[in-house]
Protein backbone atom coordinates (compact mmCIF):
# COMPACT_ATOMS: atom_id res chain seq x y z
CA UNK A 1 0.00 0.00 0.00
CA UNK A 2 1.37 3.04 -0.82
CA UNK A 3 2.29 5.50 2.28
CA UNK A 4 0.46 8.65 1.45
CA UNK A 5 -2.77 8.86 -0.88
CA UNK A 6 -3.11 11.63 -3.32
CA UNK A 7 -6.09 12.53 -5.28
CA UNK A 8 -6.39 14.63 -8.31
CA UNK A 9 -9.47 17.68 -7.74
CA UNK A 10 -8.11 19.77 -11.07
CA UNK A 11 -9.88 19.09 -14.12
CA UNK A 12 -7.57 17.98 -16.84
CA UNK A 13 -6.66 21.35 -18.58
CA UNK A 14 -8.00 23.33 -16.20
CA UNK A 15 -4.53 25.11 -15.73
CA UNK A 16 -4.29 25.86 -19.35
CA UNK A 17 -7.40 27.43 -19.76
CA UNK A 18 -7.01 29.09 -16.30
CA UNK A 19 -3.15 30.53 -17.71
CA UNK A 20 -5.38 31.90 -21.32
CA UNK A 21 -7.92 33.25 -19.29
CA UNK A 22 -6.03 35.53 -16.84
CA UNK A 23 -3.39 36.59 -20.01
CA UNK A 24 -6.41 37.41 -21.96
CA UNK A 25 -8.18 39.47 -19.22
CA UNK A 26 -5.09 41.37 -17.48
CA UNK A 27 -3.20 42.22 -20.57
CA UNK A 28 -5.97 43.77 -22.09
CA UNK A 29 -6.79 45.93 -19.38
CA UNK A 30 -5.33 49.21 -18.44
CA UNK A 31 -3.26 49.19 -15.94
CA UNK A 32 -1.74 45.09 -16.89
CA UNK A 33 -1.44 42.81 -14.36
CA UNK A 34 -1.04 39.35 -13.98
CA UNK A 35 -2.07 36.74 -10.87
CA UNK A 36 0.80 35.48 -9.20
CA UNK A 37 -0.13 32.06 -9.09
CA UNK A 38 1.67 31.57 -12.54
CA UNK A 39 5.15 32.37 -11.55
CA UNK A 40 5.19 28.70 -10.22
CA UNK A 41 6.30 26.90 -13.40
CA UNK A 42 9.26 24.43 -12.45
CA UNK A 43 11.84 27.30 -12.90
CA UNK A 44 10.09 29.70 -10.33
CA UNK A 45 9.46 27.79 -7.51
CA UNK A 46 13.54 27.24 -7.75
CA UNK A 47 13.90 30.66 -7.69
CA UNK A 48 11.04 30.67 -4.78
CA UNK A 49 12.82 28.26 -2.75
CA UNK A 50 16.38 30.21 -3.46
CA UNK A 51 14.73 33.44 -2.16
CA UNK A 52 13.57 32.20 1.20
CA UNK A 53 17.43 31.67 1.71
CA UNK A 54 18.24 35.35 1.06
CA UNK A 55 19.27 37.37 3.42
CA UNK A 56 17.07 40.33 2.88
CA UNK A 57 13.73 37.73 2.67
CA UNK A 58 12.89 37.44 5.89
CA UNK A 59 9.55 36.41 5.81
CA UNK A 60 10.08 32.49 5.67
CA UNK A 61 12.81 32.19 8.65
CA UNK A 62 11.10 34.32 10.95
CA UNK A 63 7.74 32.46 10.37
CA UNK A 64 9.88 29.16 11.02
CA UNK A 65 11.32 30.64 14.24
CA UNK A 66 7.86 31.36 15.55
CA UNK A 67 6.61 27.75 14.84
CA UNK A 68 9.21 26.25 16.52
CA UNK A 69 8.69 28.30 19.39
CA UNK A 70 4.65 28.00 19.97
CA UNK A 71 4.46 24.76 18.35
CA UNK A 72 3.84 23.22 21.79
CA UNK A 73 1.40 25.87 22.43
CA UNK A 74 -0.83 25.19 19.09
CA UNK A 75 -0.44 21.42 19.49
CA UNK A 76 -2.01 22.25 23.57
CA UNK A 77 -4.35 24.78 21.97
CA UNK A 78 -5.84 23.01 19.43
CA UNK A 79 -5.15 19.45 20.48
CA UNK A 80 -5.47 18.53 16.45
CA UNK A 81 -6.02 15.26 15.36
CA UNK A 82 -5.76 16.38 11.75
CA UNK A 83 -3.65 18.97 9.91
CA UNK A 84 -4.94 20.45 6.35
CA UNK A 85 -2.27 22.64 5.61
CA UNK A 86 -3.32 24.93 2.30
CA UNK A 87 -0.55 26.08 -0.49
CA UNK A 88 1.85 23.43 1.50
CA UNK A 89 4.67 23.51 -1.32
CA UNK A 90 7.69 21.39 0.28
CA UNK A 91 5.89 21.56 3.82
CA UNK A 92 9.61 22.95 4.88
CA UNK A 93 7.72 25.09 7.51
CA UNK A 94 4.96 22.04 8.46
CA UNK A 95 7.80 19.30 9.80
CA UNK A 96 7.97 21.69 12.95
CA UNK A 97 4.14 21.83 13.68
CA UNK A 98 3.99 18.12 12.68
CA UNK A 99 6.54 17.05 15.51
CA UNK A 100 4.92 19.30 17.43
CA UNK A 101 1.21 17.72 16.74
CA UNK A 102 2.50 13.90 17.42
CA UNK A 103 1.77 11.36 18.46
CA UNK A 104 -1.70 13.08 18.86
CA UNK A 105 -2.01 14.11 15.24
CA UNK A 106 -2.72 11.38 12.75
CA UNK A 107 -3.58 12.63 9.69
CA UNK A 108 -1.83 15.28 7.53
CA UNK A 109 -3.86 16.77 4.21
CA UNK A 110 -1.24 18.76 2.38
CA UNK A 111 -2.90 20.77 -0.52
CA UNK A 112 -1.67 22.23 -3.43
CA UNK A 113 -1.68 22.71 -7.27
CA UNK A 114 2.18 20.95 -7.30
CA UNK A 115 1.62 17.75 -7.80
CA UNK A 116 5.28 17.21 -7.67
CA UNK A 117 5.43 19.20 -4.93
CA UNK A 118 3.08 17.63 -2.68
CA UNK A 119 4.90 14.01 -3.87
CA UNK A 120 7.85 14.97 -2.74
CA UNK A 121 6.94 16.16 0.30
CA UNK A 122 4.27 13.13 1.23
CA UNK A 123 7.00 10.91 0.55
CA UNK A 124 9.65 12.51 2.82
CA UNK A 125 7.41 13.32 5.75
CA UNK A 126 5.63 9.72 5.63
CA UNK A 127 9.56 8.37 6.25
CA UNK A 128 10.19 10.80 8.53
CA UNK A 129 6.92 10.63 10.79
CA UNK A 130 6.12 6.61 10.68
CA UNK A 131 2.64 5.95 11.40
CA UNK A 132 1.36 9.90 9.74
CA UNK A 133 -1.24 8.84 7.46
CA UNK A 134 -0.97 11.51 4.37
CA UNK A 135 -3.81 12.12 2.17
CA UNK A 136 -2.79 14.50 -0.64
CA UNK A 137 -4.79 16.90 -2.53
CA UNK A 138 -4.08 18.35 -5.97
CA UNK A 139 -6.32 21.64 -5.64
CA UNK A 140 -6.41 25.01 -5.94
CA UNK A 141 -7.91 26.04 -2.37
CA UNK A 142 -8.68 28.81 -4.03
CA UNK A 143 -11.74 27.51 -5.71
CA UNK A 144 -13.26 25.66 -3.26
CA UNK A 145 -12.16 22.56 -1.29
CA UNK A 146 -13.69 19.18 -0.49
CA UNK A 147 -11.43 17.90 1.82
CA UNK A 148 -11.15 14.17 2.91
CA UNK A 149 -13.12 12.83 6.05
CA UNK A 150 -10.44 12.85 8.61
CA UNK A 151 -10.69 13.03 12.54
CA UNK A 152 -11.56 15.97 14.11
CA UNK A 153 -10.42 18.42 15.87
CA UNK A 154 -8.95 19.56 13.02
CA UNK A 155 -6.18 22.71 12.07
CA UNK A 156 -6.30 23.70 8.78
CA UNK A 157 -2.86 25.96 8.29
CA UNK A 158 -2.41 28.81 5.65
CA UNK A 159 1.28 30.13 6.52
CA UNK A 160 4.49 31.72 4.36
CA UNK A 161 2.18 35.47 4.37
CA UNK A 162 0.35 33.98 1.08
CA UNK A 163 -3.00 35.13 2.26
CA UNK A 164 -1.28 38.36 1.59
CA UNK A 165 -1.09 37.86 -2.06
CA UNK A 166 -5.13 37.85 -2.50
CA UNK A 167 -6.76 41.55 -2.99
CA UNK A 168 -8.98 42.70 -0.39
CA UNK A 169 -11.92 41.22 -1.64
CA UNK A 170 -10.70 38.39 -2.65
CA UNK A 171 -9.16 37.21 0.71
CA UNK A 172 -12.87 38.21 2.64
CA UNK A 173 -14.07 35.46 -0.34
CA UNK A 174 -11.01 33.03 0.33
CA UNK A 175 -11.65 33.61 4.41
CA UNK A 176 -15.17 32.67 4.20
CA UNK A 177 -14.66 29.35 1.99
CA UNK A 178 -11.58 28.59 4.91
CA UNK A 179 -14.32 29.44 7.52
CA UNK A 180 -16.79 26.52 5.67
CA UNK A 181 -14.41 23.97 5.92
CA UNK A 182 -14.17 24.69 10.00
CA UNK A 183 -16.52 22.77 12.43
CA UNK A 184 -16.60 23.80 16.34
CA UNK A 185 -13.18 22.76 18.09
CA UNK A 186 -11.41 23.02 14.48
CA UNK A 187 -8.81 25.88 14.08
CA UNK A 188 -6.98 28.01 11.16
CA UNK A 189 -3.31 29.35 12.40
CA UNK A 190 -2.39 31.60 10.05
CA UNK A 191 0.84 33.74 8.70
CA UNK A 192 0.80 37.14 7.88
CA UNK A 193 4.17 39.49 7.11
CA UNK A 194 3.44 42.78 9.18
CA UNK A 195 3.73 46.21 8.27
CA UNK A 196 7.23 47.75 9.00
CA UNK A 197 10.02 50.24 7.62
CA UNK A 198 9.88 50.63 3.75
CA UNK A 199 13.32 50.44 2.96
CA UNK A 200 12.97 46.70 4.96
CA UNK A 201 9.97 45.65 2.80
CA UNK A 202 11.52 46.40 -0.74
CA UNK A 203 14.75 45.29 0.12
CA UNK A 204 12.91 41.88 0.27
CA UNK A 205 11.61 42.35 -2.79
CA UNK A 206 14.35 44.05 -4.80
CA UNK A 207 17.20 41.67 -3.36
CA UNK A 208 21.07 42.64 -4.32
CA UNK A 209 21.62 39.59 -6.13
CA UNK A 210 18.78 39.96 -8.56
CA UNK A 211 17.34 36.86 -7.26
CA UNK A 212 13.71 38.05 -6.91
CA UNK A 213 13.80 40.08 -10.16
CA UNK A 214 14.76 37.05 -12.05
CA UNK A 215 11.52 35.49 -10.47
CA UNK A 216 9.63 38.04 -11.77
CA UNK A 217 10.71 37.98 -14.91
CA UNK A 218 10.09 33.94 -15.20
CA UNK A 219 6.52 34.59 -15.67
CA UNK A 220 7.26 35.87 -19.20
CA UNK A 221 9.22 32.88 -19.64
CA UNK A 222 6.05 31.11 -18.85
CA UNK A 223 3.92 33.25 -21.55
CA UNK A 224 6.16 32.33 -23.98
CA UNK A 225 6.89 28.67 -23.46
CA UNK A 226 3.07 28.12 -22.65
CA UNK A 227 1.34 30.32 -24.91
CA UNK A 228 4.22 30.58 -27.48
CA UNK A 229 4.85 34.59 -26.11
CA UNK A 230 7.60 36.76 -28.43
CA UNK A 231 8.50 38.09 -25.38
CA UNK A 232 11.69 38.91 -23.73
CA UNK A 233 12.72 39.21 -20.37
CA UNK A 234 15.44 41.86 -21.94
CA UNK A 235 13.13 44.25 -22.52
CA UNK A 236 11.80 44.65 -19.19
CA UNK A 237 13.04 45.99 -16.06
CA UNK A 238 12.06 44.30 -12.39
CA UNK A 239 10.12 47.01 -9.84
CA UNK A 240 9.16 46.51 -6.66
CA UNK A 241 7.55 49.29 -4.37
CA UNK A 242 5.55 49.67 -1.25
CA UNK A 243 2.13 50.97 -1.70
CA UNK A 244 1.92 52.73 1.91
CA UNK A 245 -2.08 53.92 1.06
CA UNK A 246 -2.89 50.13 0.86
CA UNK A 247 0.17 48.65 2.79
CA UNK A 248 1.29 46.01 0.14
CA UNK A 249 4.29 45.48 -1.79
CA UNK A 250 3.94 45.51 -5.19
CA UNK A 251 6.03 43.76 -8.21
CA UNK A 252 5.72 44.51 -11.51
CA UNK A 253 7.42 44.41 -14.84
CA UNK A 254 8.39 47.59 -16.58
CA UNK A 255 8.92 48.14 -20.27
CA UNK A 256 12.45 49.55 -21.27
CA UNK A 257 10.68 50.62 -24.66
CA UNK A 258 7.47 50.75 -26.63
CA UNK A 259 7.15 47.30 -27.82
CA UNK A 260 4.74 44.81 -28.93
CA UNK A 261 4.07 41.20 -27.45
CA UNK A 262 2.40 39.02 -29.96
CA UNK A 263 0.52 35.63 -28.47
CA UNK A 264 -0.60 33.50 -30.93
CA UNK A 265 -2.68 30.86 -29.20
CA UNK A 266 -4.48 33.79 -28.24
CA UNK A 267 -4.81 35.48 -31.46
CA UNK A 268 -3.27 38.37 -29.23
CA UNK A 269 -1.38 41.49 -29.78
CA UNK A 270 -0.70 43.09 -26.88
CA UNK A 271 0.71 46.88 -26.95
CA UNK A 272 3.59 48.27 -24.61
CA UNK A 273 4.21 52.00 -24.41
CA UNK A 274 7.92 52.60 -23.24
CA UNK A 275 7.84 52.52 -19.32
CA UNK A 276 3.93 51.25 -18.98
CA UNK A 277 4.45 48.55 -16.29
CA UNK A 278 2.96 45.24 -16.19
CA UNK A 279 1.94 44.41 -12.45
CA UNK A 280 2.78 40.88 -11.38
CA UNK A 281 1.74 40.34 -7.63
CA UNK A 282 0.97 42.38 -4.44
CA UNK A 283 2.12 40.59 -0.73
CA UNK A 284 0.03 43.11 1.31
CA UNK A 285 1.29 43.72 5.46
CA UNK A 286 -0.71 43.11 7.67
CA UNK A 287 -2.13 44.90 11.30
CA UNK A 288 -3.09 42.83 14.39
CA UNK A 289 -6.21 45.20 14.77
CA UNK A 290 -6.73 43.99 10.27
CA UNK A 291 -6.06 40.43 10.62
CA UNK A 292 -8.62 40.52 13.88
CA UNK A 293 -11.49 42.24 11.34
CA UNK A 294 -11.15 40.36 8.57
CA UNK A 295 -10.99 36.90 10.28
CA UNK A 296 -14.14 38.47 12.20
CA UNK A 297 -16.10 39.27 8.86
CA UNK A 298 -15.51 35.71 7.96
CA UNK A 299 -17.14 34.16 11.06
CA UNK A 300 -14.11 33.18 13.12
CA UNK A 301 -12.34 34.89 15.99
CA UNK A 302 -8.36 35.87 16.49
CA UNK A 303 -7.86 33.56 19.60
CA UNK A 304 -4.35 34.12 19.88
CA UNK A 305 -1.53 35.96 18.14
CA UNK A 306 2.07 35.03 18.35
CA UNK A 307 5.13 37.35 17.04
CA UNK A 308 9.10 37.42 16.85
CA UNK A 309 10.64 39.71 18.92
CA UNK A 310 10.93 42.43 16.03
CA UNK A 311 6.93 42.00 15.60
CA UNK A 312 8.11 41.56 12.01
CA UNK A 313 6.04 38.41 10.93
CA UNK A 314 2.79 36.78 13.25
CA UNK A 315 1.41 33.71 13.60
CA UNK A 316 -2.75 33.88 14.11
CA UNK A 317 -4.77 31.33 15.84
CA UNK A 318 -8.29 31.41 14.86
CA UNK A 319 -11.04 29.76 16.34
CA UNK A 320 -14.98 29.20 15.44
C1 LIG B 1 5.09 33.03 -1.19
C2 LIG B 1 3.49 34.70 -1.71
C3 LIG B 1 4.41 34.61 0.50
O1 LIG B 1 4.52 37.34 -1.20
O2 LIG B 1 6.38 37.26 -0.02
C4 LIG B 1 8.51 36.27 -2.58
C5 LIG B 1 6.12 35.33 -2.78
N1 LIG B 1 7.20 37.22 -4.04
N2 LIG B 1 9.19 37.25 -3.19
C6 LIG B 1 5.55 36.76 -0.82
C7 LIG B 1 7.27 36.27 -3.12
C8 LIG B 1 8.42 37.83 -4.10
C9 LIG B 1 5.82 35.34 -1.29
N3 LIG B 1 4.68 34.42 -0.95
Amino acid sequence: MSPFLLTRTLPEGATAADLRADVLHGLTRTPKELPPKWFYDARGSELFEEITRLPEYYPTRTERDILVARAPEIAAATRALTLVELGSGSSEKTRHLLRALRPRLADYVPVDVSESALTGAAAALTEELPGLRVHALVADFTRGLALPGTPGPRLVAFLGGTLGNLLPGERAGFLRSVRSLLEPGDALLLGTDLVKDEATLVAAYDDAAGVTAEFNKNVLAVLARELGADVDAGDFDHVAVWDREREWVEMRLRARRGLTVTIPELDLTVPFAAGEELRTEVSAKFRQEGVAAELAAAGMELSRWWTDERGWFALSLATV
